[in-house]
């Protein structure tokens, strides 16, 4: 880890320097311990991170109970607003879209390769350009408090493109209180591309970006644990984390700050607005006026709904921050000192995936809140192309082809599940029981420390609205591939998405596309998505009914049938065409005869022992 860039009087660069050559050293030491990174060690590193954080008469913030956001009322500007909103003639200002010229279009394509968005078009439009204000009118009416915490900006980022970097570079520096922006922390996951190494430590240097300091991975870490690196070197009283292609909004940080001002141990989240990855225009993503929370299903995939009512009650204004049970991942805020408090992100947790449910989890278990934060806006490019710069490359190495993110997911519910919730999640990823998730003693022993609540706690009176949507899970009465006798193949959802027509294939034995499981009150499924049971003879992978676990399969373990109880037909294979189809139930044709088989993939337990 090299800092490379730091303003501050010659005596902390002393003791910069020093707490630097601890951190080298205990990097070092990591490196050779390979990829399990302990508690032990993370200590360490804090501790010498404090050296480099010691600031005079600095200390954590506190909370400030009921100092609290004023609203104005209708038309009185708050104290944190601009002057003007958007404005401005250049390319992309306003968030209007930004078109190339046709020669342009060779370069545009290669581009596009490389960065999975339109950097082309990026690198064309200004890098402070203006932003539409997507925000609720009642947002330009709040005052907010004025002695908010100060924020470290942490910006991991992997090969990013030069402008949708500093972009969100400038727009931090031109659209935050600076006596509220402490630093804004970038953190390089090793790249390779040229222009991040010499280029960009030679562009921080101008008086400018005099808030930027460079934080360089000796090894690629994946977002999670740069992250915690990020959190490490931070020297704010909160970590404001967001992905390196965001442009933030007007008076996005003190809306942000406020709610960690009044209770420390707040985790704050502000809303998305898109950035077109194609024309770099800024639109909303939710629907005007709207409120949506953060929740989950039982496989652990991200999921959103409307606010409840009874949530938006205990405010007295639409635009006020309002509980949720979690949040997307890539922008939130959060106490460092609280942060550090949790054990930051389990540093068990490899390169993406169940971070931003196990700090939601831990945050509102252990005697914090989580909420969203509708004045604060900031603007996100989600890639639309495949990109050749955005592979996992030798993290993937790293970790011997394990399947990381179900690993991830496994820690954190063996974490923070009680026993009837794990096994929600378990029936939704059966080959789950057959990952080793690691050492997670540290994460239990923190969870019993802080005497945290139980998930059920947190289901009933956090996220009781999961259940609405996705309500507890029935037994599988069957799971793994599904063979059909007279193709000899395998029932596949060729990795199609609704309403996308299934088919059979060679049965490959490693789950994926041809893994399904078979529910005891009729739902057959594959990941997420139902196997549809209507009267035409197309059998589709489809949306499963929501707040339900109900479908029309029984699969009679006598005569291997797989048969539709609403039609009372047979799932059957075409003997000629090997088209999935639905036929009368014949007991001497093999073509409707089924078997199910477990599937053990090869990075299982089992296998290795
Ligand atoms: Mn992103």
């Amino acid at each position: 880890m090299r800092v490379v860039q730091l303003r501050r009087g010659r005596v902390l660069k002393l003791l910069l320097v020093a707490g630097i050559s601890v951190l080298g050293l205990l990097l070092v030491y990591r490196h050779y311990r390979g990829p399990e990174w302990s508690n032990e060690i993370l200590s360490q590193i804090n501790r010498a991170g404090l050296v480099m954080g010691d600031n005079p008469g600095h200390q954590s913030h506190l909370s400030h109970p009921g100092d609290k956001p004023e609203f104005l009322g209708q038309g009185n500007k708050g104290n944190f607003e601009p002057e003007n909103y958007g404005g401005g003639s250049q390319s992309g200002d306003n968030g209007k879209p930004h078109q190339l010229r046709v020669e342009q279009k060779q370069e545009e394509e290669k581009l596009k390769g490389v960065y999975g968005f339109n950097q082309l078009v990026s690198d064309e439009i200004s890098l402070n350009r203006t932003v539409p204000d997507t925000r609720e009118e009642e947002c330009r009416y709040w005052d907010y408090p004025t002695s908010l915490p100060t924020a470290s900006v942490i910006l991991v980022f992997h090969n990013e493109g030069w402008s949708t970097l500093l972009r969100t570079v400038n727009s931090i520096i031109n659209r935050s209180p600076p006596q509220f922006l402490h630093e804004v922390v970038l953190v390089d996951d090793k790249s390779e591309l040229e222009h991040l190494h010499d280029k960009l430590e030679t562009e921080i240097k101008k008086p400018y970006y005099s808030k930027v300091k460079l934080v360089r991975n000796p090894e690629r870490e994946g977002l999670i644990r740069a992250r915690n690196n990020g959190a490490l070197a931070a020297t704010g009283d909160v970590v404001v984390f967001l992905d390196a292609h965001c442009e933030v909004a007007y008076n996005w940080l003190p809306p942000l700050l406020a709610p960690i001002h009044e209770d420390r141990t707040t985790l704050s989240v502000p809303v998305i607005d898109g950035i077109n990855w194609n024309d770099f225009s800024i639109k909303p993503v939710y629907a005007r006026g709207s409120h949506s929370r953060g929740l989950f299903e039982w496989g652990m995939l991200y999921k959103e709904g409307t606010v409840p009512a009874k949530e938006l009650a205990k405010n007295s204004h639409h635009s006020e921050p309002y509980n949720a049970p979690t949040h997307a991942g890539g922008l939130f805020a959060i106490d460092r000192a609280w942060f550090e408090e949790l054990g930051w992100y389990d540093p068990g947790l490899w390169v993406w995936g169940a971070e931003n449910f196990e700090l939601s989890f831990k945050v509102w278990m252990c005697g914090g809140r989580s909420v969203w934060v509708p004045c604060s806006r900031v603007s996100h490019v989600y890639r639309g192309h495949s990109c050749s710069s955005c592979h996992s490359g030798s993290l993937a190495n790293k970790f011997g082809g394990q399947p990381t993110t179900l690993r991830n997911y496994k820690r954190v519910i063996e974490t923070w599940f009680d026993d009837e919730y794990k096994e929600y999640f378990y029936t939704r990823e059966p080959l789950a029981r057959l990952v080793d998730m690691g050492d997670i003693s540290e994460q239990l022993r923190m969870k019993e420390e802080k005497n945290c609540k139980s998930f059920d706690w947190f289901m009933k009176e956090i996220a009781y609205d999961v259940f609405d949507k996705y309500p507890r899970l029935p037994p599988n009465q069957f799971w793994g591939e599904l063979s059909n006798s007279g193709s000899s193949s395998c029932l596949d959802t060729y990795g199609r998405h609704p309403p996308g027509k299934m088919g059979v294939s060679g049965c490959h034995g490693y789950g994926g596309a041809q893994m399904f499981r078979l529910n005891t009150e009729g739902q057959l499924s594959s990941g997420e998505w139902c196997v549809s049971g209507d009267r035409s003879d197309n059998i589709n992978i489809s949306w499963c009914p929501q707040g339900s676990n109900a479908g029309p399969w029984q699969y009679n373990e006598d005569s291997h049938h797989m048969i539709n109880t609403k039609t009372g037909k047979c799932l059957a294979v075409h003997p000629d065409s090997r088209e999935l189809i639905t036929r009368d139930c014949d007991k001497n044709n093999q073509y409707h005869k089924w078997n199910w088989k477990e599937v053990t993939p090869h990075w299982s337990k089992k296998r290795s022992h």
